[in-house]
């Protein structure tokens, strides 16, 4: 049975495809928790749940310099390295994908995920540094790695995903890339890659690859599917036909995002809003601006920052605004736009970021709401 060993799944998320299972967090759920539960966490899988059995589980390892046969059981990642807490937002490059094509007919290829492809959890493991140090890679010395030609760490899942990120974000100590066996406290549950998954911090999550059983050191990007022909962005006028997946830089980072949670009515005329922002590379948010009036008018958030440096800000940021509405009008568009430490802000409309893969809609996020008298 192909999707036979896929787990159940709690009835709260919003399920965009069952088979393979695809679902987003509902915005109230993301409102409530900082953290967000494992079983409210969003769910995106390309292929069935794979049967992981820990006893006889084993991580491989080759590439320049590896040791020949290099393999790792979970008991002794867990026994032979030390042990991290890192708090993470993933998010979907296909979050808000919904919105990229809303109120227009322009072609978009992907699930209609709205605002929920993304949540934050503590992964816990070891770093993929120090077992690649253990492991023979001279990992100190990774500015120097392309030298060797080693450019990227290759990624492979039991279930047939792959993917790759650049060597130099693998092994610099202060991006904190993870193997991961525990979420929030808990052995990973299987739709999140238990017993072992990668964890690439202010990384698109594709990255983030689950079931994750062999690594390869490469002078190539991993020749997956959803490295070469998946992921990439395009110029709002490629189309299916011309998007040049040969040529187009594969995600990595991502750019500052932020959504609207939750509106709710404090009276006739003052609204309390709450929502999230993240940026990418580890940017910390340092302002949201929100607006009541379509963006004519704004007013600085409260943010409910994580403790993180801000350079390793891996984690959202909440904030919060009361808002007054504005007189003499029916409806009118409550607006969120977020900055990061580069000073990054978020594009005023999809028109600029529209791309036919509706992947990366960071544009500003909008929500109508009518006006009582
Ligand atoms: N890893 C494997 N092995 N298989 C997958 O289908 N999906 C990727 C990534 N890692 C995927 C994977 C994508 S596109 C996303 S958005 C995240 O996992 C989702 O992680 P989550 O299901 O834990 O939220
Ligand atoms: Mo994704």
């Amino acid at each position: 049975k192909l999707f036979g060993n896929d787990p159940e799944r709690d009835e709260r998320l919003i399920v965009r495809s069952e088979r393979p299972f695809n679902a987003e967090t509902r915005r109230e759920d993301l409102r409530d928790s900082f953290v967000t539960p494992n079983h409210l966490h969003y769910k995106r899988n390309h292929l069935p749940v794979p049967v992981v059995d820990e006893e006889e589980f084993a991580l491989e390892i080759e590439g320049p310099h590896i040791e020949d046969g290099f393999r790792l059981s979970i008991k002794e990642l867990k026994e032979r390295f030390e042990k991290a807490d890192v708090m993470v937002a993933l998010q979907c490059a296909g979050n808000r994908r919904k919105d990229m094509t809303t109120g227009t007919d322009k072609p978009v290829k992907g699930l209609p995920w709205e605002e929920g492809a993304i949540s934050n959890a503590v992964w816990s493991g070891v770093y993929l540094r120090d077992v690649l140090a253990a492991a023979g890679y001279p990992v100190k010395e990774y500015e120097k790695a392309h030298m060797e030609g080693v450019e990227h760490v290759q990624f492979d899942g039991l279930d047939g995903y792959g993917a790759s990120i650049p060597a130099t974000t693998a092994m610099d100590p202060q991006r904190e890339v993870l193997l991961a066996y525990e979420m929030n406290g808990e052995p990973i549950p299987p739709d999140h890659g238990g017993v072992l998954r990668v964890v690439v911090p202010g990384t698109v999550a594709a990255r983030s690859v689950k079931w994750v059983n062999k690594i390869a050191l490469s002078d190539e990007e991993s020749w997956s599917h959803w490295q070469r022909h998946d992921y990439k962005g395009f110029s709002p006028s490629a189309t299916q036909e011309t998007s040049d997946y040969e040529k187009a830089e594969s995600i990595q980072d991502m750019p500052v995002q932020s959504a609207i949670l939750d509106v709710s009515e404090r009276d006739n005329r003052t609204v309390h809003m709450q929502g999230y922002a993240w940026s990418g590379a580890g940017h910390g948010i340092v302002r949201v601006d929100v607006s009541a009036d379509g963006g004519k008018t704004w007013m600085d958030a409260e943010l409910h920052v994580p403790p993180q440096d801000r350079n390793r800000r891996w984690a959202w940021t909440k904030w919060e605004a009361t808002v007054k509405l504005p007189k003499g009008v029916k409806e009118t568009e409550l607006v969120c736009k977020a900055v990061d430490t580069g000073y990054n802000t978020q594009p005023e409309t999809v028109d600029s970021i529209y791309n036919v893969r509706g992947v990366l809609n960071s544009a500003w996020h909008r929500v109508r709401i009518p006006v009582g008298e």
